[in-house]
């Protein structure tokens, strides 16, 4: 064991210590890991306790201040944790807290999270375990209490009285261990975004973020809480409604939810929580919503005569079309249950019944009461039945033509399929324009890479609904061509290629076609994105000639490095693909063992599927703007023939 000084030493206290070092033997057990992510997971921990006492009603008030030497100070305004002896071994309470390993690590074997929620203090010691030092300032019953440990726990200070007060609250300042984390810099965007997902889901709390590092700082708090969340993410839609707020209790679970609808989007996103946390994957509790949501408006439906007897029942997918909600529920610890290999998928049971139960009768209340806003839902679902009817039977036909024998030109438009069927390794092009088809076709590797040449403009897929986007030529030979299916019924693994790349000028024109053409696949093929299967082609800006030498330059920093000192140079400029010859083509922007490839990723969802709203809707300044700005998704670079090899 290690060192040790001014301890008081009991058989507990040894006991204790070798607890914390168990949490700096194996951190990825408490933290998950011991990266940027582990890092601030640390913050995590501590202002969840802060969450804790203020969700018990003390405190409202939580600031969080990042200092320069990246140490982390947050402070409450609660009651202070009571600083008397710990009934169980005479120490005190604070220390109980800081320096002993509470039963059990926050992750599961699996290296899944167990969320704590409404516990306060299970991971503020190993919060201590992780750091240099960390000191605990405590406000409470008109005195100031303060206590510093150092070295992961292991050096712990006699406990200060430091005077009067007439405040009450608990102010934890640490610093992570560098010893333990691979970096120990804390990011502000990642700290602001949680701190303000917080104060949504949590209405009346105030977080202050405070950055000393740059003196950047920010002030989170909703007075309405998820009502507003739920409007930030609609901002750029119109919405049809105020939002409606529904929340109770059932059998000890509590439940939030914000539903809004707007008009000029086709789409559904519900982000759901437990116990303020993300649950990425859904849930029972996102099944209970929706099973509540079909079948209010269903019986509300019927009840209005809008669906008569002999009518089937509009389908969940219908009624959820242009819906945003938030759904946040706490659940007793004991009830607890995740599934998945992540873990971020709710399994208890209650929850659905729970949620069911809530939001059916809450949701019929709603549209008995808003007699105008729930005719115009149940049109739009009505609508939205129909035009998924209409797409249903333009896929039959689409099916019926299957790939391989000779295809009708509507359904394939003008595909140059590759020579052999391979999935695995089969590429297709989607190019702007039929002359940069054309160089395409001559410059492919006709084995494995397919040109789809794109006239005209794609239609923008964000403002209209399915079965007219189905009219459209180049998107319908688009699905037809990847052959995977659409929306719903999209199935990745019918998907004919491995890369789909869009291939555009490098202008304003292609950087337009390039969105049209992510809102499509973001809105009817989220899969092929999320699995990394999408691209956008790089050609180069210019052609340099130095001598006998041929070089390509990608920036005009890039030409200016080429060009350097030499004088008798040729610069070429490519206005667009179709001045490429064949060869220029391939060498810079086809053959996989030299072009350059950017990734199509997705951000964290509410922001993705805000942005391509932003791009996409009927406001023309937002989009303008971006579109000189050009492409904003992820980038991850150098796609080359070996890392083709490690997909399969
Ligand atoms: C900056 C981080 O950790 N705030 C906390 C409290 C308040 C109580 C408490 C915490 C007592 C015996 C466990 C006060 N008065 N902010 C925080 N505020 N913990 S942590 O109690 C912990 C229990 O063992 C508190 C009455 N009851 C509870």
């Amino acid at each position: 064991m290690a060192k040790q000084t001014n301890v008081q030493y009991t058989e507990e206290s040894i006991q204790v210590l070798e607890g914390l070092e168990a949490v700096r033997k194996r951190p990825g057990m408490y933290i998950g890991s011991t990266d940027a992510r582990g890092l601030h997971h640390l913050v995590w921990e501590i202002v969840d306790n802060a969450i804790d006492e203020a969700l018990q009603g003390f405190g409202a008030l939580i600031t969080v201040k990042i200092y320069p030497d990246n140490s982390v100070e947050v402070s409450d305004n609660g009651r202070g944790i009571p600083t008397g002896k710990h009934k169980s071994n005479g120490l005190p309470t604070p220390q109980v807290i800081f320096n002993t390993l509470h039963a059990g690590g926050k992750f599961d074997s699996n290296g899944g999270y167990k969320v704590s929620g409404g516990l306060h203090g299970v991971g503020s010691s190993v919060v201590n375990a992780l750091s240099e030092y960390l000191e605990v300032t405590i406000h409470r019953e008109g005195k100031i209490y303060y206590q510093k440990y150092s070295n992961g726990g292991k050096n712990i200070e006699k406990p200060k009285w430091l005077g009067d007060t007439r405040k009450t609250g608990t102010i934890i300042k640490f610093k992570p261990d560098g010893k333990i984390f691979s970096s120990t810099i804390f990011d502000y965007k990642t700290v602001a975004t949680r701190l303000k997902e917080s104060a949504y889901l949590i209405k009346g709390l105030k977080i202050d973020l405070i950055d000393l590092r740059n003196n950047q700082s920010d002030s989170f708090h909703y007075e309405h809480g998820i009502v507003e969340f739920v409007k930030s993410l609609t901002a750029s839609k119109k919405a049809i409604h105020e939002p409606a707020f529904i929340s109770g209790e059932f059998n000890g679970i509590y439940i939030e939810t914000a539903i809004l609808y707007c008009s000029n989007s086709y789409s559904e996103s519900v982000l759901s929580f437990v116990n303020n946390i993300r649950t990425h994957d859904g849930g029972t509790h996102e099944v209970g919503f929706r099973t509540a949501l079909t079948r209010a408006f269903n019986d509300h439906a019927r009840m209005i005569g809008a669906l008569k007897d002999k009518d089937p029942n509009m389908e969940g997918a219908d009624i959820r079309e242009g819906l945003t909600a938030i759904i946040s529920i706490r659940v007793p610890e004991n009830l607890l249950q995740f599934e998945g290999q992540t873990k971020n998928k709710l399994g208890t049971p209650d929850a659905k019944t729970a949620v069911e139960n809530i939001v059916y009768e809450n949701m019929r209340f709603f549209m008995a009461e808003k007699g105008e806003i729930a005719n115009t839902l149940i049109n739009n679902a009505l609508r939205a039945a129909k035009a998924r009817e209409a797409a249903r039977k333009a896929r039959d036909e689409a099916r019926m033509v299957k790939q391989k024998t000779s295809k009708p030109a509507n359904l394939l438009g003008k595909l140059i399929p590759p020579q052999f069927a391979n999935p695995k390794v089969n590429e297709l092009f989607l190019v702007e324009g039929d002359s940069a088809g054309g160089t395409a076709k001559q410059g492919r590797d006709s084995v494995f890479q397919a040109i789809l040449p794109l006239r005209g403009k794609v239609l923008n897929t964000e403002k209209i609904k399915i079965d007219e986007v189905l009219k459209n030529e180049e998107i319908v030979s688009i699905i037809n061509t990847i052959g995977a299916g659409f929306g719903q019924d999209f199935d990745i693994n019918k998907c004919n290629y491995n890369r789909i790349i869009i291939m555009t000028d490098a202008d304003t024109d292609g950087a337009h076609i390039q969105t049209l053409l992510l809102t499509f696949f973001f809105r009817y093929m989220t899969e092929l994105i999320e699995a990394g299967k999408i691209y956008i082609a790089t050609p180069p800006l210019y052609k340099v000639v130095i001598k006998a030498n041929t070089y390509y330059a990608w920036t005009d920093e890039e030409l200016r490095e080429i060009i350097g000192h030499h004088n008798n140079v040729s610069i070429q400029r490519f206005k667009g693909l179709g001045e490429m010859s064949t060869e220029q083509l391939w060498e810079t922007t086809l053959d996989p063992a030299r072009r350059t490839l950017i990734q199509v990723k997705l951000g964290e969802y509410g922001v993705a599927d805000n942005r391509v709203s932003v791009l996409m809707g009927d406001d023309v300044e937002p989009r303008r703007e971006w579109i000189e700005n050009n492409v904003v998704f992820d980038f991850e670079d150098n796609f080359t023939l070996e890392d083709k090899e490690d997909d399969e």
